[in-house]
């Protein structure tokens, strides 16, 4: 005979669906800082590594967006700049942006996550191999540094994809022969694009990353395309960076109209509801810092910014009604519960929480009518539809057929 009060509370807890945000639309111009010295540029995109900054350059030639965009100036040095998304994006002149401050985002399987730059190369053919011009999105602040070496396998994947212009490379044979070629950093290595060629003057280059770990890569200004395949899947990125070199100095690089849009947009804990059943039809909610929380609890997640209700009146504390000791499977364990209930056609619960077994009842035409105040044997056959037998789990978003858990 199961006692009320010592059923323990656990088994697996279906997953509640987290709550989406509007897809990301990050978009920055460089416009609105004041110019190079502008505290507020400084602040959103900091120092990389200790590099040297590039340039913001204030004036509106080469048909970027006026009046400011982003230089590397032509001399033989590494310049970065980091974008710590994790820390906001509020800065951004995207409109919608500032609603996302402190968040990661993942490509979607349905919601390809892109991110792109203008670039605009101010050197002929025969001198374009001599700059490096990458944009990278990671997570955690990972670093993807402009190798020497293209070769490079990483043993693991790192958390970081990048997309950009890589030429200052030499072949086998030590000459440098990659003019105009785009690579993408796939997470262990950096992979030659053959699809398209970068042009002297005005590029768009842009990276569409999906949850399958595919990847579009495109040159939009020329027009070119092609697909690869990320190593690196995880998603939950929150940096956003942007490197250059040149090996002598000799050519300038600008960086315009750096965006993210799409993806899936999570990473901030929305305190919410957590119901933990105690026993069949009792339990105890309370506000917690997240869903991974509520599940250390084996409590059902409400949803980020949900509330208990007056009297938990937001927990359904007799789900999954049939698995009744709440060990995950339906078994003479749970029947014993069941029995316990029974009342045949008497009115009338013998326990509060039989209730929870009192089911609605089907109709011959389709439909149910409302539980009727006793646990007969119109619920025994609605409780034998969920039965597993012991150890079994209930599978509890994908029941048996006609278990209405
Ligand atoms: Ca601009
Ligand atoms: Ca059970
Ligand atoms: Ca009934
Ligand atoms: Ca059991």
């Amino acid at each position: 005979m199961p006692n009320w009060q010592s059923v323990a509370a656990g088994g697996l807890w279906a997953v509640a669906a987290t709550a989406l945000a509007a897809p990301m639309n990050y978009h920055e111009t460089w416009d609105s800082y004041g110019g190079p010295g502008d505290p507020t540029f400084l602040a959103v995109w900091a120092d990389l590594d200790s590099l040297n900054r590039f340039n913001l350059l204030t004036d509106n030639d080469n048909a970027f967006t006026g009046p400011n965009n982003l230089e590397y100036p032509g001399v033989n040095q590494d310049r970065g700049l980091i974008n710590n998304l994790a820390d906001g994006i509020n800065n951004s002149q995207a409109t919608g942006a500032e609603l996302y401050p402190g968040q990661w985002v993942s490509p979607a399987a349905d919601s390809e996550l892109c991110v792109g730059m203008y670039l605009y190369i101010s050197a002929p053919l025969a001198n374009r191999k001599l700059v490096n011009t990458i944009i990278v999105i990671s997570k955690g602040g990972q670093n993807v540094s402009i190798p020497k070496d293209a070769t490079v396998v990483l043993p693991e994947p790192i958390p970081a994809l990048a997309f950009g212009l890589i030429n200052g490379w030499p072949d086998a044979g030590g000459t440098q022969v990659n003019y105009a070629t785009p690579y993408f950093f796939d997470g262990k290595q950096w992979v030659r694009i053959n699809a398209f060629a970068t042009a002297t003057g005005h590029n768009r280059l842009w990276m569409c990353i999906r949850s399958d770990g595919s990847v579009m890569l495109s040159e939009l200004k020329g027009g070119g395309s092609t697909t690869g395949t990320a190593q690196y899947t995880g998603g939950e990125f929150d940096t956003l960076s942007l490197r250059a070199n040149d090996v002598l100095g000799w050519v300038t690089a600008r960086i315009d109209d750096v965006f993210l849009t799409g993806g899936t947009i999570g990473g901030v804990a929305s305190p919410g509801a957590c119901c933990v059943r105690t026993a069949l039809g009792g339990g105890t909610c309370s506000i917690v810092a997240s869903q991974t929380e509520c599940q250390t609890l084996s409590g059902v997640w409400k949803g980020g910014g949900s509330t208990c209700g007056t009297n938990n009146a937001n927990c359904d504390f007799c789900w999954p009604f049939a698995d009744s000791d709440d060990d995950g499977d339906v078994d003479l364990d749970d029947f014993g519960v069941f029995q316990t209930c029974f009342t045949g056609a008497t009115s009338g619960y013998l326990h509060p929480e039989c209730r929870c077994l009192d089911r609605p009842i089907p109709q011959e035409g389709g439909g149910f009518l409302p539980p009727d105040n006793r646990v007969d044997n119109s619920d025994l056959w609605e409780f034998t539809k969920c039965w597993t037998g012991p150890a079994i789990l209930l599978d509890r978003t994908s029941p048996p057929p006609g278990c209405a858990p």
